[in-house]
């Protein structure tokens, strides 16, 4: 049901795994929660297959289901593509989306190839000389303390950036029995925690600085070579048979970068963080001050500020749960704290004010490029002897 007294904007979601789950819950919740110009009309989900794409649809709240995407980007009433499908599928539905003169939300990483990606942000230019617009779903963007921390770096409060350490720990594959999901497999992924997780903190930290990643030395690893085929999927771990494959893609990445500012970040993506299960640490240090943060204790900022008396310096814990705080005001009550689905809705809530303002929603498609240039110029480094490696630039 959407809002008799609104316009309707209709929305397709493509592919209903995990990420379609949560990215449902966020077109259901926004419009309940937040005051939009728009009403999102839920009117299709679409997987492979029609029964489970039915079953999804009575789920997760969807009007209709369709088990063929073409067919989805020729209804009148579906103006947003929402792609939530592996990797490997998403420049072919975003560009046809786009050229259909639907707006795309696409999951991340944008692309599992440059080729790939610079072809769709050259379709996203295209499309938003045509009023059409797309983002890319680097969903931590819209955590609050994150949102915080990037308004406290413009502000100056810490200074200029001498220091970053970024790392996304999972610890989802360190049983070598976990099963071979396609998340493991480079034909649908791209790549592993480098593309998976690696490309959010690359994101984070271009986001949070305003700076680029230029250059960077970096190594891959993957440690459990071999595991059991997924037979049927239940989040990204599933169950296995008997029948084994080749892990295709990295387990771990680390490097290291120079930010355009002239400060030095470290990077870690894993999913052998054995105890470590979401756990995205950004530390900035500047000249004036510091950062800190841990998407495990989402709604908490860390600030230090150099121009505190000395006998009181140190890390100020900020619980970022307030009215002044970006999203908040429209949720809870003060103080009662946000979650992992919320930096979804925010999203969602961002893309339809854009959609409504003929504005450019952000991370854009060139923006993910960006991103990619950075993962890409990490495999350069580490399929050699681990030579820093400049990034290119340039949007396409
Ligand atoms: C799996 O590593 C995953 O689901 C990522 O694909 C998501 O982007 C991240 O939000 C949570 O972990």
């Amino acid at each position: 049901m959407t809002d008799p007294h609104k316009p309707e904007i209709g929305v397709a979601l493509i592919g209903h795994a995990f990420m379609g789950a949560v990215h449902s819950q966020a077109w259901r919740t926004a419009p309940r929660v937040f005051d939009l110009p728009l009403a999102p009309r839920m009117s299709v989900v679409c997987g492979r297959d029609a029964s489970s794409s039915q079953a999804a649809a009575d789920k997760l709240g969807w009007e209709s289901a369709s088990s063929d995407w073409r067919e989805v980007l020729e209804r009148d009433d579906v103006d947003v593509v929402d792609i939530c499908t592996p990797g490997h599928t998403h420049a072919e539905i975003a560009i046809a989306a786009l050229e259909a003169g639907k707006h795309v939300l696409c999951e991340k990483p944008l692309a599992n190839t440059i080729d790939e990606a610079e072809r769709m942000t050259a379709a996203a230019e295209a499309a938003a000389a045509r009023g059409v617009r797309s983002m890319v779903g680097f969903t931590y963007r819209r955590v609050p303390a994150i949102q915080l921390a990037r308004q406290l770096v413009a502000e100056g409060r810490i200074g200029t950036i001498r220091h970053v350490r970024a790392q996304y720990l999972q610890d989802w594959l360190v049983d070598p029995e976990a099963p071979l999901s396609w998340r493991l497999d480079k034909k649908l992924a791209g790549s592993g925690a480098l593309g998976d997780i690696g490309s959010h903190i690359v994101d984070l930290v271009q986001f949070i600085s305003d700076e680029r990643v230029t250059s960077v030395s970096g190594a891959l690893r993957t440690f459990v070579t071999e595991r059991p085929v997924q037979t049927a999927s239940g989040g990204f771990t599933g169950t296995a048979g008997t029948e084994r494959g080749p892990v295709t893609v990295d387990d771990a990445a680390v490097f290291l970068g120079d930010l355009s500012g002239g400060g030095l970040a470290t990077f870690e993506a894993t999913r052998f963080a054995t105890g470590r299960k979401n756990a995205i640490r950004l530390e900035i240090n500047g000249s004036r001050g510091s950062l800190s943060f841990d998407f495990e204790d989402l709604n908490v900022l860390h600030f230090l500020d150099l121009g505190d008396d000395s006998h009181v310096n140190g890390f100020r814990r900020i619980v970022v749960t307030e009215p002044e705080h970006p999203y908040v005001s429209a949720w809870w009550p003060p103080g009662h704290g946000l979650g992992y689905e919320h930096g979804f809705t925010h999203q969602v809530v961002d893309l339809v004010r854009a959609i409504h303002d003929g504005e450019d929603p952000t991370p854009t498609f060139g923006q993910a490029l960006g991103v990619q240039r950075v993962l890409e110029a990490v495999e350069t480094s580490a399929s050699g002897d681990r030579a820093w490696t400049k990034v290119l630039e340039g949007s396409v």
